[in-house]
């Protein structure tokens, strides 16, 4: 292997194709997807994986009090902050294989092709998984990014609890135990930069046939828990008078929210994607419904109008009910730094690929990391858009393009002089 050869030259497309298909193993689903939710035992046989992988090639590995998970490639001055690239492997429950884990194994393949050309960066590179970027388990996500960037507290983190009551602290701790070997360091490391490379999940590069996003930003979003509560009692012998039916209540205020979320620009997105009912039982009157909102939006002052509407509607229509209004997360859009942008544009023309600018729709780790070092992102296309589904599919080819892309950029400022 030629010493001198770029790293970008050395990324190899079968070997990324085929890590792909190994990790949609941990979490494979009948239909061809993935549930691998975060600090399930499938996520933890994901990192065992890696871990694999990593040390096969010399690589160190670590992990941190949220669970975030670390492989290290050793620059000629391990004292300076490292460049830092990935992105996530939890999945959601009816997730794809190429959703996160593209974004840590694009990295882990620049690692790869770096050490396969002999060469020793000036910095070290480190690519991350961080814990639950999904939030399908445990509300919110983007914990453990969130978490190193200081923007949650561990204590508020590590208390979270999922649907069968067990909390992250909880689940941390069966993640240590499967994984004892991987050594532990502080939560919060210094940064040169963070770039993470993510399949779009939208149709816009695949409609424009251009194979690399230079990622400008990140919509804003906000998500909320709603709990109302009733009181359950027979469906025969009650009269509506006497009822406090909570998913009446709760479906009063979902309609609500969808026609004051309504824009017939179609820009704003509002979803109820988890609706619980409790008892949950068919002749039994609904004594409390559960139930979540995530509502985004590229302006900000549109986001805060369309959020603090929430609570008020509820209320509303509250009807005989109590309700509570909680809000899990509240993240105005973003833009990434000019900086980094141009430097992706740049590496995408020397490689001699298309590219284009635009915002993401959907939401990413590089959020949090953009206001602790410099961030960006490079998009790939995915089949139709479609995420977030069992049939995400992306190209072999579009994917070892946006390693490439992410090797240039990654190399360059691994190797910078100041
Ligand atoms: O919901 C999101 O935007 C991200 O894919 N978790
Ligand atoms: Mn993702
Ligand atoms: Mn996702």
């Amino acid at each position: 292997m030629a010493l001198s050869q770029a790293p970008s030259q050395a990324v190899s497309e079968d070997r990324l194709w085929n890590r792909h298909m190994a990790l949609a193993r941990h979490g494979a689903t009948p239909r061809g997807g993935v549930n691998r939710q975060a600090l399930s035992a499938e996520d933890i046989e994901a990192r065992r994986t890696m871990v694999g992988w990593a040390r096969d090639i010399g690589c160190s590995v670590f992990g941190d009090e949220l669970g975030n998970f670390f492989i290290r490639l050793e620059g000629s001055r391990p004292d300076l902050p490292p460049v830092l690239t990935g992105s996530h492997l939890d999945s959601q429950p009816t997730g794809g294989k190429f959703d996160g884990v593209y974004g840590v194994l694009a990295g882990f393949e620049v690692l790869q092709a770096i050490r396969d050309t002999g060469q020793v960066p000036r910095r070290s590179i480190e690519v991350v998984a961080w814990m639950n970027e999904e939030g399908s388990r445990f509300a919110p996500g983007m914990m453990g990014s969130a978490g190193f960037a200081g923007v949650r507290s561990v204590d508020e983190i590590i208390a979270v609890h999922d649907a069968r009551q067990q909390s992250v602290a909880e689940s941390l701790a069966e993640l240590a135990l499967a994984l004892p070997d991987v050594p532990m360091r502080p939560l919060c490391t210094p940064v040169h930069s963070y770039i993470e490379a993510h399949i779009e999940q939208a149709p816009v590069l695949e409609a424009h046939g251009v194979p690399i996003g230079v990622v400008t930003g990140i919509q804003g979003k906000r998500t909320f828990r709603v709990t109302v509560t009733g009181e359950e009692s027979h469906a025969g012998t009650t009269p509506h008078r006497r009822r406090r039916d909570a998913l009446l209540s709760a479906t009063g205020m979902v309609q609500a929210l969808e026609r004051q979320c309504f824009d017939p620009l179609d820009i704003t997105r509002f979803t109820v994607g988890m609706f619980r009912v409790e008892p949950n039982a068919p002749s039994v009157i609904p004594a409390k419904v559960t139930f979540s909102i995530d509502i985004r939006h590229e302006s900000s002052a549109r986001l805060v109008e369309l959020g603090d509407a929430v609570t008020p509607l509820c209320l509303a229509h509250a009807g005989p009910c109590e309700v509570r209004v909680e809000e899990l997360s509240t993240a105005m859009s973003l833009e990434f730094p000019e900086s980094i942008r141009s430097e992706i544009e740049a590496a995408a023309s020397r490689l001699g690929l298309g590219h284009m600018r635009l915002l993401s729709a959907a939401g990413h780790d590089a959020r949090y990391l953009n206001d602790h070092c410099e961030t960006g992102m490079i998009f790939v296309p995915c089949l139709k858009g479609v995420s977030h589904h069992e049939s995400e599919s992306a190209t072999p080819a579009d994917l070892i393009a946006g390693a490439r892309v992410l090797a240039e950029v990654v190399w360059a400022r691994a190797n910078d002089a100041d």
